[in-house]
């Protein structure tokens, strides 16, 4: 074996996936992608394509190849469905981690039919009881890390600062008043984040009965586009989705204001988010790497963010540093109106993390690549069709509305 280890990444074309595999290549690790190109068919499906234009894969891996003399080794395996081949690849290359980001990943996608809803149960949930089973039946002892969700926690007011994974509660024994340690009170808001609850019972079913180590990175909205190693050849540059069901806010305002399209805020914006961006995804991830889990440990959880924004703060950011107009849409989904967010970090703190906030000129970066790339975008798919139910309207066009007065669905 040579360099640093073979470590397996899953889903490695997609957005998150991509630059982290080129970094761990470029420290030294076999980086072997896994993926079975589903987002790009999901491209295909939505008629919309990445903002950037990506290369095939082979392109992308032949740069890669050119401009650091690396190998990164690619396998089109459908986790969800192929499990001999996957279970295979995991008895030959003996990894030591496995990074897994390949699942359905868009809430709006989700929840857009009963087909959708469907696929991305089956496909996220089947993927990731794969490779735990997959783990135990060939006997490899690789730490797993996955990528979840902030969205775990759910996005109402908790009125205190949300965990890493883990709560104190005190309960009444017998009389006697304890304080016991539960996994967080899961509470998704979409089919998504929902199967990252789910997940994450997986990785607490498979910790406990087979010693599985697992890390499971809570991780917030991720913005951005480029790492230095994107940048290093143009056939490298990273995915950028910006359409109504696929694209997350700050990259979709950044994107609009340079098409000229109105920033779109739903209802009135009152929503607080966490936010990672793409450079320090792919530093946590280095981080978790290098700190896995002991034997016996229980699952490790961190949360995977570096700051919490309000929706409509960041739109009038967007705003004072581009002119684009902000309008409010009544909110395709069904989500508290208002929230705070207040959020523990420190392990990854702890661990060195010297995080990336947002910045004007990390935003004024986003902006370059969405307006060098503005003609790519098709208009007409940056409002989104998905609603949480069907009784919320479609709403093209726009709303006014005030704080304290939000459109609400019949
Ligand atoms: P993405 O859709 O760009 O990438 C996911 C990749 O996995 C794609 O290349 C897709 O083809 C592949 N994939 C999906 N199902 C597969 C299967 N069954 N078999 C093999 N490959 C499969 O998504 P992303 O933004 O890179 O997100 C990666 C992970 O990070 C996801 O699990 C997501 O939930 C999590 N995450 C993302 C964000 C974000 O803002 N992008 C935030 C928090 C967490
Ligand atoms: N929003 C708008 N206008 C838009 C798009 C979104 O106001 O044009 C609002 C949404 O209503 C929501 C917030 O912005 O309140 C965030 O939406 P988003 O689409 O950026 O993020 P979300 O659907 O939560 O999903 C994304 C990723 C997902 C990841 C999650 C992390 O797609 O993979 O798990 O962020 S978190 O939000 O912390 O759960």
């Amino acid at each position: 074996m040579q360099g640093k280890g073979n470590i397996i990444v899953l889903g490695g074309d997609g957005f998150c996936g991509w630059p982290t595999s080129l970094r761990l290549s470029r420290e030294g690790y076999n980086v072997t992608i896994v993926d079975n190109l589903s987002r790009r068919k999901i491209d295909v499906e939505l008629g919309c394509q990445s903002l950037t234009p990506i290369e095939t894969v082979e392109n992308r891996l032949a740069a890669w190849r050119e401009v650091s003399g690396r190998t990164i080794e690619f396998r089109n395996i459908d986790i969800a469905r192929d499990y001999h081949e996957l279970r295979t690849l995991l008895v030959e290359l003996q990894p030591q981690t496995i990074i897994h980001f390949a699942e359905q990943r868009a809430a709006p996608y989700s929840m857009k039919s009963p087909k959708h809803k469907r696929y991305t149960v089956d496909n996220n949930i089947n993927g990731t009881h794969n490779v735990l089973c997959a783990l135990v039946d060939a006997g490899v002892d690789a730490h797993l890390v996955h990528l979840g969700t902030m969205g775990v926690y759910g996005y109402g007011t908790a009125g205190m600062s949300i965990p890493e994974g883990y709560l104190n509660v005190r309960v009444d024994i017998k009389g006697q008043e304890h304080e016991i340690e539960i996994p967080y009170p899961p509470h998704p808001g979409s089919i998504y984040h929902m199967t990252k609850t789910l997940d994450a019972l997986l990785f607490y079913y498979y910790n406990k009965n087979d010693g599985v180590r697992i890390t499971d990175l809570h991780q917030g909205v991720v913005w951005g586009t480029n790492t230095d190693e994107t940048l290093m050849h143009p056939a490298l540059i990273n995915r950028f989705d910006y359409e109504g069901d696929y694209g997350t806010v700050l990259n979709r305002f950044l994107v609009e204001a340079a098409v000229g399209h109105p920033l779109t805020v739903y209802g009135t914006g009152g929503q607080t988010r966490a936010f990672i961006h793409i450079r320090d995804t792919v530093n946590c991830i280095v981080l978790a790497i290098q700190n896995p889990p002991a034997r016996g440990e229980r699952v490790k959880i961190f949360n995977q963010t570096t700051e919490t924004h309000r929706v409509r703060d960041l739109a009038a950011l967007v705003s004072r540093l581009t002119g684009a107009e902000v309008r409010t849409y009544i909110n395709p989904r069904n989500e508290s109106l208002e929230n705070e967010l207040v959020v523990h970090n420190e392990q990854f703190l702890a661990l060195g993390l010297n995080p990336i906030t947002l910045s004007e000129g990390l935003l004024a970066e986003v902006i370059e690549v969405a307006s060098k790339y503005k003609d790519r975008c098709n208009l007409s798919k940056i409002i989104a069709d998905s609603r949480w139910r069907r009784d919320i309207p479609l709403d093209r066009e726009g709303t006014p509305v005030t704080v304290g007065t939000p459109p609400v669905a019949a």
